[in-house]
């Protein structure tokens, strides 16, 4: 009986070794170590042993290759598992050797890396940047700018409206509101930089959608001469140490006085030009003492207050500092245009 325990071990441990695949191995199984397998049927044939010392030894042989054989199906199945992952690697291998596909770079448009500078300046001087609506009322972006309802001046701003009493904001105004509004009876010193939208026909100068910065300054005492300071630092740093800066007489309904601000002509240094057409100067913005009115309408006392504002338009500096000849360039989605600015 014990020549015949070796023979099913060898025949067992065989067919295990030649067993590849799990199925192999449920097969192997059923064969030798179910309820009716070949091991179990020695089992129940110990009982015909009759010699008790014979019995013994038998009995533990066949626990023995029980065990032996539990254990080595266990480790080929591990081994067939593990042998399955190599294969299963070896078929996914991703060969990362190879050059990748080149990922194109945006960069920032020339329109917002001038803003930020611009922005950068003046934060320089204390300006803190606020923000405002694009939707405005009709309220913040006229009537508490002293744009009465039918007002002449209305006509320098033509809108979109949204309805009787929204509207897209013509201007980084209203925002002077909105910032007055919040800090009052604090005072300030604001940066308004966004996004404006006029009823304009398009020309090489004028686009219905375009870019302001607003600056607003109010405290005790605030002069003109301050804004004159304020602006003159700002040309200086951004235009050149030695441009000169003009302010002249003009109107808005938010400002008194009221200035136009010009810069001296970058291209010929004042002499007179095909681009400052022959004057000399450069219109950069507009600007003035805040209007007692508005200064109100934010809530400030304007016997104790006063203040500046200023509004400059940056699609025109990008122009002018680029030489380039039409607004319409900057949003037409046009890569060779604005990889030039790389
Ligand atoms: C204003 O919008 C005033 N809110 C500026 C201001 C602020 C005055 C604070 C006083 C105090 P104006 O309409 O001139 O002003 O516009 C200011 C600048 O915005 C212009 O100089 C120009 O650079 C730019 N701008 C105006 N309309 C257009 C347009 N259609 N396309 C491109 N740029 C424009």
């Amino acid at each position: 009986m014990l020549d015949e325990i070796t023979q099913l071990r060898q025949r067992a441990e065989k067919e295990l070794e030649a067993a590849g695949s799990p199925a192999a191995l449920d097969e192997w199984q059923a064969r030798y170590l179910s309820r009716k397998g070949e091991v179990k049927l020695l089992l129940k044939s110990i009982g015909r042993i009759s010699d008790p010392e014979a019995k013994k030894a038998v009995g533990r042989e066949v626990n023995l290759l029980s065990r032996d054989l539990e254990e080595r199906l266990e480790a080929r199945r591990a081994g067939i598992r593990e042998e399955e992952r190599a294969r299963r690697l070896e078929a996914e291998k991703i060969d990362i050797s190879l050059p990748s596909a080149r990922v194109a770079r945006g960069r920032l448009h020339p329109v917002n890396r001038v803003l930020r500078e611009i922005c950068a300046i003046f934060q320089g001087m204390g300006f803190q940047i606020f923000e405002s609506p694009h939707v405005e009322t009709d309220e913040y972006n006229f009537q508490l700018l002293n744009f009465p309802k039918h007002h002449p001046a209305r006509e320098m701003q033509d809108s979109f409206f949204i309805s009787e009493d929204l509207l897209l904001r013509t201007h980084t105004s209203p925002g002077q509101i909105h910032a007055m509004r919040a800090c009052a009876p604090e005072p300030l010193r604001a940066l308004l930089p966004g996004t404006c939208y006029r009823n304009e026909a398009i020309t090489p100068r004028s686009e219905i959608q375009f870019h302001q910065i607003e600056g607003l300054a109010v405290g005790p005492g605030v002069s003109l001469a301050d804004l004159k300071g304020v602006l003159t630092e700002f040309v200086h740093q951004f235009f050149g140490p030695d441009r000169k800066v003009l302010m002249r007489g003009s109107y808005f309904p938010f400002t008194e006085p009221s200035v136009e601000v010009d810069v001296e002509c970058i291209l010929c240094g004042g002499a007179g030009c095909r681009l400052c057409k022959g004057s000399g100067w450069l219109e950069i913005l507009g600007a003035g003492s805040v209007h007692p009115t508005v200064l109100r309408n934010g809530g400030y006392d304007p016997e104790e207050f006063t203040g500046f504002a200023f509004g400059l338009g940056i699609e025109r500096i990008v122009m002018l500092r680029h030489a380039i000849d039409d607004i319409r360039h900057f949003f037409s989605g046009d890569l060779r245009f604005l990889e030039q600015f790389a």
